[in-house]
């Protein structure tokens, strides 16, 4: 009955090792959770106060109304507002450590630099404030002042990171709609109270506030993390790298990150490397760090350090038997990682005060003491690898050539080879005559209902076989990057003709000597903010507005409330967004239809939920069509 588990080659090849080691995977949990819950799965039941759970007959044969009369509809909004604001908060208390660190790093409290001084100086410019002559720590925290003022606004003044960030005319809509944000941390707190017991009945309303939680989590989780760990870390360039499990060296100490937000595993790289000789003193070759979900993302786009996978396979990692230490910070870690752990010499070490596993040794993580925990972790891994059982590892020998770190100034700079005066035009020259027929953003996760990878891969083969470009972020440019879709060669072997040709003439033109990749590695999720930024950015030099540009977005396989939040965003910018897994609504017939059709007329972007791979590429494109035919084209 079940469908099957991943394409992932080293995934199979390590579910036969889990299988002969006697572990518990994801998929085994699953299967053992089935058949899951008919009312969790169309959103109607509540538990919003101790009279319920409460639960609505989706046939119509029994009760229509919650006790306290909460109709279907309701309790779907409602629902739906708490998983997109439980995103939202996710994204902007990671944003909110990147602030903090920027602040005391400019008050030369923690050993941190700010290492992108150009991306400082574009935030500011962009927020308003005078740049030239300031001296950069004096900016940086001038920026942070203007971030926490967001983060402790007690006026209704709409977030300043968004009115600088965001398109004028998406703003006008946004407005006359009445969900510009404010403080994040006051409209996350009013969608907990819309949706306790006794609030809010009008499902037109919850969906309204939902949208707003979409731009809470687009400017003040995504772009405003994006750009504080741009201006601490430098902003990403080209680099070239390898991707899946075969990264992993059976001859070396291998360190794996987990998690979030680069703040730890940017030392971790940094003290892998000084500590390499204390690894060869114990006869390795070195130190060797791979990442897993968007940890593995962020320091791949900075440091070009390898993926070694994404979410599914995040215990079959441990299952090679060759990872000493995984270090996880905070997002998408799944419990499970302790007991795989405890069945090989691998440590799993917890460092965040929020996030604890019993079973994984906790080391504290402040930004104070980042060099010593760094290096107590890296030593730890150097002592785990003397206790590695060779008979126990089992390297996959799958890894993929993957080019990454295409950040929206990476982007314009390849641009400007073409067209120094304006960067842009060779971009939009390309897209309206067709040569690009669009561009698609693929982001998000991989959800065990849906086999691992197969979506990504097999919708993302047939839009740019029909000429889109896509741009990647999260687990789905790691499914990417596994399949050959970051490279020179997936050009050859997947464009189009047309895709093909201006993809040659931009790696030619960037000094590559092969073509761009038919798929651009644009960073973590939060990373989303660069696609929206470029997305933005096209549609100042056009003149237009975002819902406008032939331009839409996909997560394949959602796993995460940040998948959905990320999505409601994309809505809010007038993208179509597909989903390849249907959200948990169908339990309201109106509700469904307002995402999937009624916020058009109001916002110009929707939801579009297709779980066939081929026919989402397919829709997407039609998508598209009619936006070139709208603007002419
Ligand atoms: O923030 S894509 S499974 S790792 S939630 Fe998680 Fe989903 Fe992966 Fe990155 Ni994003
Ligand atoms: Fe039931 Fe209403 Fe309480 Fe929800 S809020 S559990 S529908 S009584």
């Amino acid at each position: 009955m079940l469908k099957a588990k991943t394409i992932d080659p080293a995934a199979l090849e390590l579910l036969k090792k889990a299988a002969t080691d006697g572990i518990e995977t994801v998929w085994d949990r699953y299967e053992a959770q089935q058949p899951q819950c008919g009312f969790g799965t169309l959103g109607i039941c509540c538990r919003h106060c101790l009279q319920g759970p409460c639960r609505i007959d989706p046939f119509g044969n029994g009760p229509k109304a919650g006790i306290c009369g909460t109709t279907a509809d309701v309790i779907v909004a409602r629902n739906l507002l708490r998983q997109v604001a439980g995103g939202a908060a996710a994204h902007v208390d990671h944003a909110y450590e990147a602030v903090e660190a920027l602040e005391l790093a400019a008050e030369d409290k923690i050993n941190y630099s700010i290492a992108g001084e150009d991306k400082l100086r574009q935030i500011a410019t962009a927020l308003g404030l005078e740049t030239p002559s300031k001296d950069t720590k004096a900016l940086a925290l001038e920026v942070v002042r203007v971030a926490y003022a967001d983060m402790s606004n007690h006026s209704r003044q709409p977030l300043q990171w968004l009115l600088a960030n965001a398109p004028k005319e998406r703003i006008a809509v946004w407005q006359s709609l009445g969900i510009l944000p404010r403080n994040p941390d006051r409209e996350i707190r009013e969608a907990m109270h819309q949706t306790t017991m006794g609030m809010d009945a009008d499902p037109v309303n919850l969906v309204l506030a939902t949208a707003k939680q979409g731009l809470v989590d687009g400017y003040a989780g995504l772009k405003l993390a994006t750009d504080m760990q741009d201006i601490l870390f430098g902003i990403p360039s080209p680099v070239v790298t390898e991707a899946n499990l075969g990264v992993l060296k059976s001859d070396s100490v291998n360190l794996i990150v987990h998690g979030h937000v680069p703040l730890l595993s940017e030392k971790i790289v940094y003290w892998a490397k000084k500590l390499s000789a204390e690894a060869e003193a114990v006869g390795a070759q070195s130190i060797h760090v791979a990442g897993i979900c968007c940890s593995g993302n962020e320091v791949l786009m900075r440091q070009g350090i390898p993926l070694a996978t994404n979410f599914l396979a995040q215990e079959l990692a441990i299952v090679t038997g060759a990872v000493d230490v995984m270090v996880v910070d905070v997002q998408c870690i799944m419990p499970s990682l302790a007991q795989v752990a405890s069945c090989y010499h691998t440590e799993l070490i917890t460092t965040m005060p929020i996030v604890k596993i019993p079973g994984a040794t906790h080391i504290p993580f402040t930004l104070e003491n980042a060099d010593e925990t760094a290096q107590t972790i890296v030593r730890k891994a150097i002592a785990a690898y003397k206790k590695r059982d060779p008979r126990k590892v089992r390297i996959p020998d799958q890894r993929t050539t993957i080019m990454a770190g295409f950040s929206v100034e990476a982007i314009t700079a390849a641009l400007a080879q073409l067209n120094p005066q304006q960067p842009l035009k060779p971009l939009v020259d390309n897209i309206a005559n067709g040569n690009i027929f669009g561009v698609v953003a693929t982001v998000g996760c991989n959800n065990v209902k849906v086999t691992q990878d197969s979506f990504h891969v097999e919708m993302v083969k047939e839009l740019v076989r029909n000429n889109i470009l896509v741009a990647a972020t999260g687990c789905s440019a790691h499914a990417l990057a596994k399949f050959g879709l970051m490279n020179s060669e997936g050009t050859e072997r997947f464009a189009g003709d047309n895709l093909k040709s201006v993809l040659t003439a931009l790696g030619h033109a960037a000094g590559l000597g092969a073509p761009l990749p038919p798929v651009l590695h644009m960073g973590s999720c939060v990373d989303n903010s660069r696609i929206g930024d470029l997305v933005t950015a096209i549609a100042r030099y056009l003149g237009v507005d975002t819902a406008a540009l032939p331009v839409a977005a996909s997560a394949p396989e959602p796993q995460h409330e940040k998948a959905l939040s990320i999505g409601t965003w994309a809505v809010t910018m007038g993208l179509t967004t597909h989903l390849g897994v249907v959200p948990p609504v169908l339990g309201s017939k109106s509700v469904t239809e307002l995402l999937t059709q009624g916020l058009t007329e109001v916002i110009g972007g929707k939801f579009y939920v297709e779980t066939d791979p081929i026919l989402a590429a397919q829709g997407l494109i039609a998508d598209i069509r009619a936006k070139r035919k709208a603007l002419g084209l």
